[in-house]
C-alpha cells in the first residue's frame, strides 16, 4: 500500500475548508482540517470527516441503474445511454421540447461539472420548463440584488474580520457555516470579532446556537423582518442619521425610501414583529454610529412572505447608515474569475435585469432569471395540454424532499413518461427516475468553487484536482452531462458527440472574449488559445476554469505584458493551500450594472409590493395561531448526508421544537409524538419542548422522511424522521421572485401519544 497526503477543498457546503486527505493507494483513510489552507486555516466539521463514510458507502450508487417496473438493473454506460436515447428524444419530437422539464439541486453550486455544464444541459433540452433549488432559497436576493446593482449574485458579503457590530438576521452559521457569503470556521470568525470588542446581534425566532454565542438576540416574529427594517430605515431618516459613505453620489431613488418609510415609526412595526421600539431605535442608532457594521440576512430572510422586501431592506439599511462598500462593513468580493473588464474600474453602467419575460404555463407564473417557480413544478406535470411536461430531467437534486407539498410532486414524479436522474444515490426523487446516471466518487472530480468564491469574505483562489483515477466503469460527471446534452441536441450518444460539445462550448465563449473591446486579450487568435488551453490533452470544466482564471481580474491574460506573474490554473496547481488575493475592496461604482450607473435603492417592482402588501401587513399582530419554521442541524446537509451513521446516530434531530406554553396548551411533554396539520399536510414526530423557541412559533428542520418505499438508503430509512415540506404549501409564494415561503407556515399542533404515560 502507498500512503499519501492530498490537498482539496471541502465540496459539502458553502464555506470551502481546505482538507487534508490520507489516502491508502485509493482508499481515503483519514480526513482533517487543512492548517496550510489559505482561508480555513485547519477548520472542518463533522460533514468534512464523513467524506471517508460518503465514500465508502455500499449504499451511493456506483453503476448507471435502469428501471423496469420495480425493478432496477446495473447497466453499463452504453446501454444507458441507450436507453435515453431511445426514450426521451422521442417525447421531445412528439410534444415539444418544453415537455422536458429540469430540476437542478443545490449540490450544483459546489460541483464543477455542474456550474460549467448545467448551462450547456439546459440549452441542448431547449426547454423553457427550468427548475431549481433557488426558488425554494436565495432567489429573493438576485431578484433584489439584480434590480438595486445590475446582477443576480452581485451580493454583499460581511467583511467579518474586519468587523466591530454584525447583525445576523435568519441565519445560524454555527449549523449552517454560512451562506451567500462564503466564510470558512464562521463560528470562529464571530467569535474573533467579539474578541475584540465588536458585538454579534442575533435576530431570529429560535435562540439558535449562534444566537446563544451572540452578545444579543432577539427574537422576532416569522416572517416580519422587513417590517422590522423599514423601522430601522424610519429612524435612520427620522433622526438625520443618513450618511452614504462610499455610496455618496450613486444612490438612485432616495425620494422613495423617504416617501415610503413614514408608514413604519418604530412603534408601529414593533407589535407587528415583536421587537420593541427602543430596541429598534438603539439598533439604528448603533449601525449608524458605528464605522465597521452591517446587517447580514440569510434564509429566515428568504424563504417567507417578504422574502423580496426583506432581503432589499438588509441593503437599503446597509447603505443608508453608510456601511455599503465600505472596509469592515458589507462588501463587493472580487473573484479570481470575473473578467478583467469587471475588475478593471468600469463606469458601473450595464443592462440591469428584467423578469418576467414569458411566464409559466398553468399558473402564468413570471420567470426569474429564466427559472420558474419550483413550487410550480406540480402543476405543470399533472396539467394536460400543449406544453405539459411528460419528461424530467434531475441533476443533484432532491425535490420530493426539499419543495413545499411535496407529497403531490411524489405522485406527480410518478406519473412522468420518462425521467433520467444524475445522482449518486436512489432516494425519494431519483427512486421515479428510469435511468439513474451516477456521479462518481468526489475525489475523482476536479474542483474549483466558481460560485461560492464570487461571494467570499476574502479574494481567494484554490484549485483541487482529482486524486484518484477513475475506474475503468466510472464516468466523469462532466462527460455525463456532456453525453445527455448531446442525446437532445440529437448529436447521439458518444463520447465523441459530448468532446464536440464540449469543444463547441469553450470555443464560444474564447471567441466572445477577444472580441471585448478594451479586454487584455482583444483581437487574439480564438484558436491558438483554445490551443493553449487544451495543451496535455486537457478537456472539460478544468479548461474552462483556466480560461476564466487567466482572463480574469488577477489572470496572466495569455502572455499579454504587464500581467506578467497573474493567475492561471497552473498556478493554482503548484499551490495545493490556495492563493490568497487579499481582503476585499471597495468596487463602487465598478461593480454596478444598472442602467442608469447607481444603485436603484427603490426598484418599482419592490416599492410596488411595498403599498400592495407591506403596509397593509402592518396591523397584524400574534393571534394565538402557531406558525411553522425551519432549522439546520451541523451534522446535516439538507436531504442528502443521512446514509452516513456516524452524522445521523445519538439524539434524533428532527424533532418538533415547541415552546413550553403552546406545549402545555397542546397537552404535550418532553417526546410526546405530535401531530402537525397544515392546510396541505399532516406529520407526526416527537416534540422537543424548549424556551429556545418563540412562543407561537414551532420548528421542524427539512430534508428528513426517508421512510418511503423504494428509496435504497439503508441507513438514512432507519433515522427517516419526517418530511417538513409535507406542511409547506405550494400556494404560498413571495409574488416578487417565485420563492416559495418555507417559514411562517399556519399549523396546528395536538399530542397524539404521550411518552409519559
Ligand atoms: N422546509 C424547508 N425546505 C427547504 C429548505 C428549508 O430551509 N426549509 N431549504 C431549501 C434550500 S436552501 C435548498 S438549497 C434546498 C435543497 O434542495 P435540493 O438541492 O433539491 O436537495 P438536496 O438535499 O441538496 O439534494 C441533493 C441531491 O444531490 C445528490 N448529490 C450529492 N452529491 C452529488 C454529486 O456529486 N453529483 C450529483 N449529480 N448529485 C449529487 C444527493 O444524492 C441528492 O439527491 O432545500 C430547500 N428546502
Ligand atoms: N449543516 C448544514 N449546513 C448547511 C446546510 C444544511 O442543511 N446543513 N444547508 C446549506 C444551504 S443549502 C443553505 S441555503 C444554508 C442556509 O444557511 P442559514 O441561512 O444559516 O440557514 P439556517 O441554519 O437554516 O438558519 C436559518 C435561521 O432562520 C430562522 N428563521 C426562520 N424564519 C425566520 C424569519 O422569518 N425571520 C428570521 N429573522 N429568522 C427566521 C431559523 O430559526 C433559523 O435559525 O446552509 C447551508 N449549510
Ligand atoms: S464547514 Fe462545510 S466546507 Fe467546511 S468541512 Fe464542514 S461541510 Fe465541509
Ligand atoms: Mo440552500
Amino acid at each position: 500500500m502507498t500512503k499519501r497526503i492530498e490537498y482539496r477543498t471541502c465540496p459539502l457546503c458553502e464555506a470551502t475548508c481546505g482538507l487534508e486527505l490520507h489516502l491508502d493507494d485509493d482508499e481515503l483513510t483519514l480526513v482533517r482540517g487543512d492548517k496550510e489552507d489559505v482561508f480555513s486555516a485547519g477548520y472542518l466539521c463533522p460533514k468534512g470527516t464523513a467524506l471517508k463514510q460518503l465514500d465508502a458507502d455500499p449504499n451511493r450508487i456506483r453503476t448507471p441503474q435502469i428501471r423496469r417496473g420495480d425493478t432496477w438493473y446495473d447497466a453499463t454506460w452504453d446501454e444507458a445511454f441507450a436507453e435515453i436515447e431511445a426514450r426521451l428524444p422521442p417525447i421531445m419530437e412528439r410534444d415539444g421540447r418544453d415537455a422536458v422539464g429540469v430540476y437542478m439541486g443545490n449540490p450544483g453550486a459546489h460541483n464543477l461539472a455542474n456550474l460549467v455544464y448545467n448551462r450547456v444541459l439546459n440549452q441542448s433540452l431547449g426547454t423553457k420548463n427550468l427548475f431549481s433549488a433557488s426558488t425554494v432559497d436565495q432567489m429573493p436576493k438576485q431578484v433584489s440584488s439584480g434590480l438595486m446593482f445590475g446582477a443576480a449574485l452581485t451580493v454583499p458579503v460581511a467583511d467579518i474580520d474586519r468587523m466591530d457590530y454584525l447583525v445576523i438576521m435568519g441565519a445560524n452559521p454555527y449549523a449552517s457555516n454560512g451562506s451567500l457569503m462564503t466564510a470558512p470556521d464562521f463560528p470562529g470568525r464571530l467569535e474573533r470579532l467579539q474578541a475584540r470588542g465588536g458585538t454579534v446581534v442575533v435576530i431570529d425566532p429560535r435562540r439558535s446556537q449562534s444566537a446563544e454565542k451572540a452578545d444579543e438576540h432577539l427574537f422576532i416574529r416569522p416572517g416580519t423582518d422587513a417590517h422590522f427594517l423599514f423601522g430601522v430605515v424610519n429612524v435612520l431618516l427620522a433622526e438625520g442619521l443618513v450618511s452614504l459613505g462610499n455610496c455618496e453620489g450613486l444612490v438612485d431613488g432616495l425620494e422613495e425610501i423617504e416617501r415610503l418609510a413614514p408608514s413604519f415609526p418604530p412603534e408601529v412595526v414593533a407589535p407587528v414583529c415583536g421587537i420593541d421600539a427602543d430596541t429598534i431605535r438603539s439598533m439604528a442608532r448603533k449601525l449608524a454610529s458605528t464605522d465597521r457594521a452591517g446587517i447580514y440576512g440569510r434564509i429566515g430572510t428568504c424563504t417567507q412572505e417578504f422574502g423580496t422586501v426583506a432581503s432589499w431592506l438588509v441593503d437599503v439599511v446597509n447603505i443608508l447608515a453608510g456601511n455599503l462598500d465600505r472596509e469592515g462593513g458589507m462588501m463587493f468580493t472580487l473573484p479570481a474569475t470575473a473578467s478583467a473588464s469587471i475588475g478593471g474600474g468600469g463606469d458601473g453602467k450595464g443592462r440591469g435585469v428584467r423578469f418576467g419575460r414569458r411566464h409559466s404555463r398553468v399558473k402564468q407564473l413570471p420567470e426569474f432569471f429564466g427559472e420558474y417557480p419550483v413550487a410550480t413544478l406540480a402543476d405543470e406535470i399533472e396539467t394536460p395540454g400543449a406544453g405539459q411536461i411528460k419528461a424530467l430531467v434531475t441533476v443533484a437534486g432532491n425535490p420530493v424532499l426539499s419543495t413545499p407539498d411535496s407529497d403531490r410532486l411524489d405522485a406527480a414524479f410518478a406519473s412522468l413518461e420518462f425521467m433520467v436522474s444524475i445522482d449518486i444515490y436512489r432516494n425519494e426523487t431519483t427512486k421515479h427516475a428510469d435511468v439513474i446516471l451516477p456521479a462518481p466518487r468526489v475525489l475523482t472530480k476536479g474542483h474549483y468553487d466558481l460560485a461560492l468564491y464570487a461571494l467570499a469574505v476574502r479574494n481567494v483562489a484554490n484549485y483541487s484536482p482529482p486524486i484518484i483515477e477513475l475506474r475503468g466503469d466510472e464516468q466523469p460527471e462532466w462527460e455525463t452531462m456532456l453525453r445527455l446534452a448531446a442525446i437532445v441536441a440529437g448529436q447521439g450518444s458518444s463520447p465523441e458527440a459530448a468532446a464536440a460539445l464540449d469543444d463547441f462550448a469553450l470555443v464560444s465563449v474564447v471567441q466572445k472574449a477577444v472580441t471585448r473591446s478594451g479586454s487584455p486579450i482583444e483581437g487574439r487568435d480564438a484558436g491558438e488559445l483554445v490551443d493553449e488551453l487544451s495543451k496535455n490533452g486537457r478537456r472539460g470544466p478544468e479548461r474552462v476554469v483556466d480560461f476564466m482564471l487567466r482572463t480574469g481580474a488577477y489572470g496572466d491574460q495569455f502572455g499579454a505584458p504587464g500581467y506578467e506573474g497573474g493567475l492561471s490554473l497552473a498556478v493554482l496547481e503548484a499551490n495545493p493551500h490556495g492563493v490568497d488575493l487579499g481582503a476585499l475592496k471597495p468596487r463602487l461604482p465598478e461593480v454596478l450594472k444598472t442602467p442608469s450607473g447607481k444603485i436603484e435603492i427603490a426598484p418599482e417592482a419592490i416599492v410596488a409590493d411595498v403599498e400592495s402588501r407591506l403596509i397593509p401587513s402592518l396591523d397584524r399582530r400574534a393571534n394565538g395561531e402557531l406558525v411553522l419554521v425551519g432549522r439546520r442541524d451541523l451534522r446535516s446537509n439538507n436531504s442528502w448526508m443521512h446514509n452516513i451513521e456516524i452524522l445521523v446516530k445519538g439524539k434524533p434531530r428532527c424533532t418538533l421544537q415547541i415552546h413550553p406554553d403552546d406545549a402545555i396548551r397542546a397537552g404535550i411533554a418532553d417526546g410526546d409524538l405530535a401531530r402537525v396539520r397544515s392546510r396541505v399536510g399532516m406529520v407526526e414526530l416527537a416534540a422537543e419542548v424548549t424556551d429556545g423557541i418563540m412562543s407561537g412559533v414551532v420548528s421542524i428542520p427539512h430534508g428528513w422522511g426517508h421512510d418511503m418505499k423504494g428509496v435504497d438508503m439503508e441507513v438514512a430509512e432507519r433515522y427517516s424522521g419526517v418530511n417538513s415540506n409535507i406542511l409547506t404549501d405550494g400556494e404560498l409564494m413571495d409574488p416578487l421572485s417565485g420563492n416559495s415561503v418555507l417559514n411562517g407556515i399556519p399549523v396546528t399542533v395536538e399530542a397524539l401519544v404521550s411518552a409519559h404515560a
